[in-house]
């Protein structure tokens, strides 16, 4: 194993500071801009390099690998490969996500000999990289001269991991070898902003004055929440239990408070809810929202957006009817509220009056038919507190909703950006991770075909990953919210494909399930296989999807299609 260099280069520089922030693993896709840099990145004794079949695929799993991790790093060579792992990098931003894109770029000498070069535009200007990456990272390098390279490399780290956006570093191919000083303490650019004292106790003596006037708060949670780091999950536990009030989670918080905790009324997702728990959303007089995301997809195309003055804790500030405070931590604002604010349980009281019976889930014999339910039926009795569980956009994002997690399991949805594809590589980038997670992906049939080829990189890991394949014949999600021949797809044999991926020596298995017992046997079957990942392709009839997607899908549709307004109507 090499040791950490006596000498260092810049791209030495990069890799310890890679290894200091906690990355272990750092994907890559070669390019010749990048070689060098590569070289460096596999010296460093603390980070292993995870080869991707594809750009695209590489910052997916970078992204996946950051929910698991934190952090995560993608390396990539310049426009051919970055202009494709900007896709992630996009993800990553939209899901709060610190991705650090690093590309290989043109020698420095190129630009000013008006050369033409390979893998670009066939212009001269090579800026145009470093221009498009600003606008998707919070903080966008290029190092033009080695010696600057340190401050350069720590300022767009550091905004990484403050801000939980992604960053862009930009290395030329001749300056990964050259040489520059080592690293100073990393403190410098962990260090976390703590809150203003003063702001903190004004924003958490707000907020008890506020909700003392108040008869019926409920908190709402979303996933900006887990985002913030800092223990603020624990310190919402701790709030909402010295509040006593209902706490309803936004569908892409799902799991950030416990669904076994009493408190907890439901996934607030209008009218497609779980356990009616719009019913006391909608009736609160107060809403504490904690790094929630209204979106148009999470309102339910703008009707659910609620309709009384909104509290909103973020990750660095909280904003209340008529006050603001700034540079306030969410896991510390959440902390202080505990204790100061009084309990009020009548959310609660009501809920516990209005709560749906639980649902009686009729279990299929062997020999019926497969359906979405029962897929859902038998996923179900899989969870466990070791279970983490990713939902792709399509369907699954709603079946995936509705199960119950079992305490201390984990749920990923990425709903923000809703990239289709995206459940394969995040969750292969997750499992790198999180090898002692037990690590289940429901996916739909057109989501599977766009990232496939990274199924391979499970096989080359054996990883044990379950992929729940649910082949429906098409893009239904789109049927629901506007359909046209374009949301037919070619049918694959899925289950083949996978086991294609072997070559000579991988342990992926590919089934097909086309009944209940079917999938329980290739359930069965997926358990034992704990050397490479399983594919269960599941076939259901092209009409058999939730009634939660079609209602979701009409009112989304309907926002989609207001029309233009008028200047001044
Ligand atoms: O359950 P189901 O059939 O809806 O899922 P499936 O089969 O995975 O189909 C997903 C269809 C879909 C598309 C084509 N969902 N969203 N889109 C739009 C879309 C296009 N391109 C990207 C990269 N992401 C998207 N979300
Ligand atoms: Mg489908």
């Amino acid at each position: 194993m090499s040791s950490l260099p006596t000498k260092y280069t810049v791209g030495d520089y990069l890799a310890e500071r890679l290894a200091q922030i906690g990355i272990r693993h750092h994907f890559v896709v070669p390019g010749d801009y990048n070689l060098v840099l590569l070289d460096k990145l596999q010296a460093n004794p603390n980070l292993t390099e995870v080869g991707c079949a594809n750009e695209l695929n590489c910052s997916l799993a970078a992204e996946g690998y950051a929910r698991a991790n934190g952090v995560s790093a993608c390396v990539v060579t310049f426009s051919v490969g970055a202009l494709s792992a900007f896709n992630g990098t996009g993800s990553a931003y939209a899901e709060n996500l610190p991705l650090i894109l690093i590309s290989g770029s043109p020698n420095t000498n190129d630009a000013s000999q008006f050369h033409l070069l390979h893998h670009t535009l066939g212009t001269t200007d090579y800026s145009y990289q470093l221009e498009m990456a600003k606008k998707i990272t919070c903080c966008a390098v290029a190092v033009a001269r080695a010696h600057e390279a340190p401050r350069l490399i720590d300022r767009a780290i550091r905004h990484a991991l403050l801000a939980r956006k992604p960053c862009y570093i930009e290395i030329p191919t001749n300056l990964s070898g050259a040489e520059c000083v080592r690293p100073g303490p990393i403190s410098a650019v962990t260090d976390p902003v703590t809150s203003d004292k003063a702001a903190l106790a004004a924003a958490a003596n707000c907020a008890s004055e506020y909700l003392s006037g108040k008869l019926k708060p409920v908190i709402l949670v979303g996933p900006k929440l887990r985002r913030a780091g800092d223990g603020a999950e624990q310190a919402l536990i701790k709030l909402a239990e010295a509040m006593g009030c209902a706490v309803a989670v936004q569908p892409a918080a799902k799991g950030m408070f416990p669904e076994d905790h009493k408190q907890f009324v439901g996934i607030f997702w209008g009218t497609v809810s779980t356990d009616a728990a719009d019913s006391i959303v909608h009736w609160a007089d107060a809403l504490l929202c904690v790094g929630t995301a209204f979106t148009d997809y999470s309102t339910v195309g703008w009707t659910a957006m609620p309709d009384i003055p909104l509290m909103a804790a973020e990750m660095d500030h909280v904003t209340f009817p008529g006050a603001h405070f700034s540079r306030v931590r969410l896991g510390e604002f959440l902390s202080h509220l505990a204790t100061t604010v009084k309990f009020n349980n009548s959310t609660m009281i009501e809920y516990n009056r209005l709560k749906p019976d639980p649902v009686l889930v009729r279990t299929a014999t062997p020999s019926d038919e497969l359906t979405r339910k029962e897929i859902s039926r038998q996923i179900q009795a899989l969870l466990d507190s070791k279970t983490t569980l990713f939902v792709e956009t399509g369907d699954s994002w709603f079946n995936g909703v509705q199960l119950k997690l079992p305490p201390g399991a984990l749920f990923e949805i990425e709903m923000a950006w809703g990239h289709i594809g995206w459940s394969i590589p995040a969750a292969f980038g997750y499992a790198l991770r999180h090898p002692d997670r037990k690590i289940i992906v429901m996916v739909g049939d057109g989501s599977f075909q766009v990232t496939a080829q990274e199924v391979s990189q499970m096989v080359r890991f054996n990883l044990p990953i379950t992929i729940v394949l649910i082949n429906n014949r098409g893009y239904t999600i789109e049927v629901e919210i506007h359909d046209g021949s374009y949301n037919k797809i070619k049918n694959w044999n899925y289950a083949l494909l996978v086991q294609a991926f072997n070559g000579e020596d991988g342990n992926a298995k590919g089934l097909t399930a086309k009944t209940a017992g079917e999938l329980q046997d290739a359930i069965k079957a997926a358990e034992e296989n704990t050397k490479g990942p399983t594919l269960i392709e599941c076939s259901i009839d092209q009409d058999d999807c939730s009634r939660e997607l079609i209602t979701w899908g009409h009112f989304v549709a309907a926002a989609n299609a207001r029309p233009p307004r008028l200047p001044g109507v």
